[in-house]
């Protein structure tokens, strides 16, 4: 009896341990504050969702989330209640309209044991439900628990973004919405939508049919790594994929539903081979002929600063603004190789007659056309960093990927600037462990840590200066992510650190409870969503070796519910290895080591990487 009474109290004080143990309540991104209060709410099928506004967007997200989850959702217009009853129990309220001001897109949060009660506008009323949505625990019968708590929270960052290159490899209807669904969830707001390079082609353009009839096919692809290996091995298999108008505003509105702009790109005057193989009269060699290409890198063809080519441009341009009703049109700008304009007497003429100082004025003569008409139309450009080389053009945006020196140098001049460096974390083709393990990636090393560091605002800014950058992004270039089982591998779970990077205040990052508290509880409800992701190696384990002759290990699982296994026979361990329950102790004879392998597998079946702990008391 004792023994059983001192289990339950066992059990008990553990659960009262996992409730209380995170701050953050499991919340990705960390709220300005979270104050934790005694009790929780209990949503069942009876609970009444009252609202004044109850077409409003976030309510019927809301409504939906609790049809899904069996939890009723029927909505009723407070309005329609006499206002002596307005007070109920068991209730979920989403007030619109209230006196006072909250900051933009920010939220408020209450949960009492008797009600809860979410206050915010628009966006913020969005993501009041995006995080009420994470602290609902779902996993009892027939009803949900809410912890009892007080929230206020609001963006550190209005642009908050992350990029998809549907060229290189195309991703279908189907794949993007669950993007953007994943992207909302975690309080992204900006689609940053690659639609076009050397290799593809992929929106369809009315005026312009053979941009996707050619330019969104290509023979085959390069296998492997590009740079690592020129034995020209290809696929042999036939590539394409595009985007029909009707999709692409399908997929506009589905974005809108969300709170999230998307902002195409059309990249230009680089990075538009598919474009020259559909049209080679846009570039400076027009009875040239072109191919989509099947490699990856940066090519010498690009398009000429020609009439030909503005007029076109102006055309695909237009029909761009047409499906996108966002502020910014991206005219990418990146990677222009000057070799074909230095080659071409037309360039050369040009620059002579337009007072040019030489290709890279001429670079910037070409945005600056295309910022004028784009501006015309009552639109704002954004362009990669290179669009600084040769003169910037008057109100563009800039993107800061080759490190932060183009952002600090736009801010200096006043320009506004998205930070997306790869040496930040930022570039999410990046590999996420040394270890041969990976599936291939593009090179580069952009562990969780890394992009969960990195800070948009660079010390060299003064504040003024750093009120220019508007926002971050993270850049999913998918020359190695052929399918969306790879492209969530690469994406997750490095977009919950960005969405820390971009919403939270500095103070209230903490890596440690990010990763050890909020990382396991997201991972989970992310597989319970079907998303694929990285299972990270569990805390404490990682490929090094220790030297002496004994050793702790002590090894935490960051998924939860996940299980460790390991070897110490020199073995992969796996699902047949002996599984770790507790920490261990290993006594190494002098002049001998031994190698302490683990891996994690999740309740779904996912596996980590295995890594290696070498224990060494050979004295070498
Ligand atoms: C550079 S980032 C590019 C892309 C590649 C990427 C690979 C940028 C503006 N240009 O074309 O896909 O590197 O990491």
């Amino acid at each position: 009896m004792k023994n059983i009474l001192l289990l339950i109290l066992l059990a008990f004080s553990g659960q009262l341990l996992a409730q209380s143990s995170d701050p953050n309540l499991g919340i990705i991104p960390a709220p300005v504050s979270v104050k934790k209060l005694a009790g929780e709410f209990r949503i069942t099928p009876e609970t009444m969702v009252l609202t004044d506004s109850p077409n409003h967007l976030a309510t019927q997200f809301f409504a939906n989330y609790l049809k899904k989850k069996g939890l009723g959702g029927s909505i009723t217009d407070i309005n329609t209640i006499a206002k002596a009853n307005r007070s109920m129990k068991n209730a979920v309220y989403l007030t619109f309209d209230f006196k006072g001001d909250l900051p933009a897109e920010g939220y408020e949060i209450s949960v009492t044991g008797e009600h809860i009660t979410l206050k915010g506008r628009d966006a913020g009323m969005f993501y009041a439900v995006q995080t009420l949505i994470q602290i609902i625990d779902v996993n009892n019968p027939g009803y949900a628990t809410v912890p009892c708590a007080e929230i206020k929270d609001y963006p550190r960052f209005a642009y908050r973004g992350m990029h998809l290159d549907v060229a290189r490899h195309f991703f279908g209807v189907d794949f993007v919405k669950r993007y953007l669904d994943l992207m909302a969830a975690y309080k992204l707001n900006n689609f940053h939508w690659h639609l076009t390079d050397d290799q593809g082609w992929r929106v369809e353009i009315k005026k312009y049919p053979k941009l996707t009839e050619i330019g969104s096919k290509r023979a085959q692809t390069k296998v492997g790594n590009f740079k690592g290996n020129d034995s020209d091995l290809f696929d042999g298999t036939p590539y394409d994929g595009f985007y029909t108008q009707d999709q692409i505003l399908d997929i506009v509105n589905y974005a809108h539903d969300r709170y999230i702009n998307i902002v195409p790109e059309i990249d230009m005057p680089g990075h538009s081979v598919a474009a020259l193989a559909a049209y080679p009269e846009l570039s400076c060699v027009p009875s040239a002929t072109y191919e989509v290409m099947q490699t990856w890198g940066v090519s010498d063809n690009v398009l000429c600063p020609s009439e030909t080519t503005f007029k076109m441009e102006d055309d695909i341009l237009r029909e761009i603004m047409e499906l996108f009703p966002g502020k910014y049109i991206h005219i990418g700008g990146d990677e222009c190789p000057k070799k074909a304009w230095k080659a071409s007497d037309f360039c050369r003429n040009m620059i002579a007659d337009s007072g040019l100082r030489d290709e890279n004025g001429l670079q910037s003569y070409f945005i600056g056309r295309l910022e004028k008409f784009i501006n015309s139309q009552g639109r704002s450009i954004i362009g990669w960093d290179e669009i600084l080389e040769g003169g910037l053009a008057p109100n563009a945006t800039v993107m800061s990927w080759r490190g932060e020196k183009g952002g600090i140098a736009a801010a200096q001049l006043g320009h506004d600037v998205i930070m997306t460096p790869g040496s930040g974390g930022m570039y999410f083709d990046h590999g996420q462990s040394k270890s041969t393990q990976e599936p291939l990636n593009i090179g580069g090393f952009a562990p969780l840590s890394k992009t969960y560091a990195y800070d948009p605002i660079p010390d060299a800014l003064n504040s003024e200066q750093a009120k220019h950058v508007i926002g971050v992004q993270a850049n999913l270039w998918t020359e190695y992510i052929p399918t969306p089982a790879k492209a969530e591998y690469m994406l997750l779970p490095r977009m919950l650190a960005l969405s820390e990077v971009a919403w939270s205040p500095k103070s209230a990052k903490d890596y440690k409870n990010f990763l050890e508290e909020r990382i396991p509880k997201n991972l989970a409800m992310l597989e319970s969503e079907g998303y694929n992701f990285r299972v990270p190696e569990p805390e404490g384990a990682k490929d090094t070796t220790v030297t002496g002759p004994q050793f702790k290990v002590e090894l935490k699982p960051l998924v939860a519910g996940a299980k460790i296994y390991y070897t110490i026979d020199g073995y992969m361990p796996g699902a047949t290895s002996l599984p770790y329950t507790q920490p261990l102790l290993f006594n190494i004879p002098a002049g001998k080591y031994m190698d302490f392998k683990c891996m994690e597998i999740t309740p779904g079946g996912k596996s980590s990487i295995a890594t290696d702990i070498r224990m060494d008391n050979t004295g070498k």
